[in-house]
């Protein structure tokens, strides 16, 4: 008797993982096409641009070339041999697209796989920070800090950050000319593992911190993914790729510390999170239809669908308690594939991808 009770029990739970994932994976959303006004192809932007993140005077920075079989599995595209890259991209000049910003100082781009990227702007001395996760070779990860030289449109390299609790990053949030927080996406890095940790929908993601050295902050993530703050820094998101929401956090100041104030449903899959400086809107890149990336992603040939949320907190008393969340572009892959993030700046977008091209809109339905 009681073992079929527990027979029962495995089974139920078993079964609703099934369910859960199915439902996550988006088999049932409709994609309607929907751009928020004129959108073209950025030229020089085809193997991924994962993250993007702007600047207060409107240059953005953008990771491309993410490879790691971690999360790409197309074999055409590893026999390319993509090379990781970090693009520039000035709003004040949309027609001058993409200039590749040469990597200078002690650092090997034989090894540069960049992910989650994150800009810390020192406000005393001027000086621009770049922080990029990377993936080494044998699953082995670090975020890598550089120094912007924009006249000579460089990154000198400042340091590399690697922790005993860094092993899955995904992306980075700088908080300090050498401190961050960081996601973990999961806990198995590789194989098998991970690919259970992901369909049983296990949640073994989580933020850290690196302040000197690296400590663990917030536990029982499913896929921990995007980090932000909010302009003040009182605020810090994190969106839960598997679980569909983002999480807004009260910062501590004295210690970084973070406190749990509000769990937003969002009803897709959402990767990185960038923050409108001047507004302080909160802007999503979605996978609208989950299992179309996680095909594209086996096959970079393959179309997959697209989305870009805004997130608004407003509220006269409290500046979490009111979130409207609105569409502005959904894409079936005709435009881009697996869009990641998307940045704001005046009325202008651009929207990045985890492996494709990178398309540049201007905003006219705000
Ligand atoms: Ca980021
Ligand atoms: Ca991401």
């Amino acid at each position: 008797m009681v073992l079929r009770l527990i027979s029962v029990v495995i089974l139920a739970v078993i079964v609703a993982r099934v369910c859960n994932f199915v439902y996550v994976s988006g088999f049932h959303k409709p994609i309607y096409k929907q751009y928020p006004g004129p959108c073209r192809l950025v030229p020089g932007v085809d193997r991924g641009s994962e993250d993007i993140t702007v600047s207060s005077e409107g240059l953005a920075f953008i990771s491309s070339g993410l490879s790691s079989p971690r999360f790409v599995h197309d074999p055409q595209r590893h026999a390319e041999g993509v090379k990781g890259r970090i693009l520039l991209f000035d709003y004040s000049h949309p027609e001058k697209n993409t200039t590749e910003l040469s990597i200078v100082g002690n650092f090997s781009n034989n090894h540069f796989d960049p992910h989650g990227i994150s800009l810390y702007q020192n406000p005393v001395t001027g000086e621009t920070r770049l922080f990029v996760v990377n993936h080494l070779p044998d699953f082995k990860d670090s975020v890598e800090i550089f120094r912007f030289m924009e006249k000579e449109k460089s990154l000198y390299h400042l340091k590399t950050c690697q922790g005993e609790h860094m092993y899955s990053l995904n992306d980075v949030l700088a908080v300090g000319p050498e401190s961050f927080y960081f996601t973990n996406d999961m806990f198995f890095t590789q194989g098998i593992l991970r690919i259970l940790e992901l369909y049983a929908g296990m949640a073994w993601g989580g933020v850290g911190l690196y302040d000197v050295t690296d400590k663990i902050l917030l536990q029982g993530m499913m896929f921990a993914n995007g980090i932000n703050m909010s302009p003040d820094g009182r605020l810090v998101y994190v969106a839960e790729f598997v679980r569909n929401t983002v999480n807004i956090y009260k910062r501590v100041p004295e210690d970084n510390s973070l406190i749990i104030q509000k769990v937003i449903y969002t009803y897709t899959s959402v990767d990185n999170i960038e923050v409108d400086k001047k507004t302080g809107d909160i802007w999503l890149g979605c996978h609208p239809a989950l299992y179309t990336t996680i095909k594209h992603m086996e096959n970079t040939t393959k179309p997959a669908a697209s989305q870009v949320l805004r997130l608004r907190l407003s509220s006269n008393s409290d500046p979490y308690d009111k979130a409207e969340l609105r569409q502005f572009f959904m894409d079936g892959g005709e435009l881009i594939s697996a869009s990641s993030v998307a940045s704001m700046y005046n009325d202008a977008m651009l929207i990045g991808s985890v492996t494709d091209r990178m398309v540049y809109c201007e905003i006219k339905t705000i």
